[in-house]
């Protein structure tokens, strides 16, 4: 089944619906990439730089396996304070129902995010070049007391895992989510049961 394409805001990814090849390719493709316009959208998927967006496509794919509508965005705490401002209020007004972000090094972006809105927002620290994304787990996980940046594995684990924590949130006021959320755990336990070791000599 095709995925239902949706925005064309500059700098904004966007998508819903289960994945065809042509949507994994896309979720691939930079969140630069211009597509068309959703209004309404469930999720706002915001990172520090593009550089990030490998490890954050994890978070948009499972939106899409899921038929859920987010926006990607490269918006930084640091670099683009006030775009990252303007974003956040419109996706409010768009109905968006959880943040995911992620940033690397000095990572500020999932807490600047949580300063600016009372929406549940999900963390994942980026691997970075000299600390391993050890610097950014901290950064992003030591909030003070009264803004809470709920954080996630750091790289790609933590991003598909923030969008699973989105997707059972959701899942609590939907049926449908709900039943989709059990048969992915169910067809994960599957795997496992299945799975047998290589024989070695
Ligand atoms: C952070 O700095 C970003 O989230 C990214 O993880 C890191 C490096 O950014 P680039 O120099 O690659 O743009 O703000």
């Amino acid at each position: 089944m095709a995925t239902k394409k949706t925005s064309s805001r500059k700098g904004a990814t966007t998508g819903t619906g289960p994945v065809s090849g042509t949507a994994k390719k896309q979720a691939a493709a930079k969140p630069a990439a211009k597509e068309k316009a959703s209004e309404n959208v469930l999720v706002g998927i915001v990172m520090g730089s593009t550089s990030d967006w490998d490890v954050m496509k994890e978070a948009a794919q499972v939106c899409r396996e899921f038929g859920i509508a987010y926006e990607a965005r490269a918006l930084s705490a640091h670099r683009s304070p006030a775009e990252l401002e303007v974003w956040i209020s419109e996706m409010e007004k768009r109905g968006c129902q959880a943040f995911i972000a992620g940033a690397g090094g000095a990572a500020h972006l999932a807490g600047v995010v949580a300063s600016q809105t009372i929406i549940p927002i999900f963390a994942v620290p980026m691997p970075s070049k000299y600390m391993k994304g050890l610097d950014s787990l901290l950064a992003t996980v030591q909030m003070p007391r009264g803004i809470p940046v709920p954080t996630l594995a750091i790289g790609e684990a933590g991003a598909a895992n923030a969008a699973l924590s989105v997707v059972a949130m959701l899942a609590l006021h939907d049926a449908t989510l709900k039943k989709k959320l059990q048969d992915f755990r169910a067809l994960q336990s599957e795997k496992v049961r299945k799975a047998s070791l290589l024989e070695f000599s």
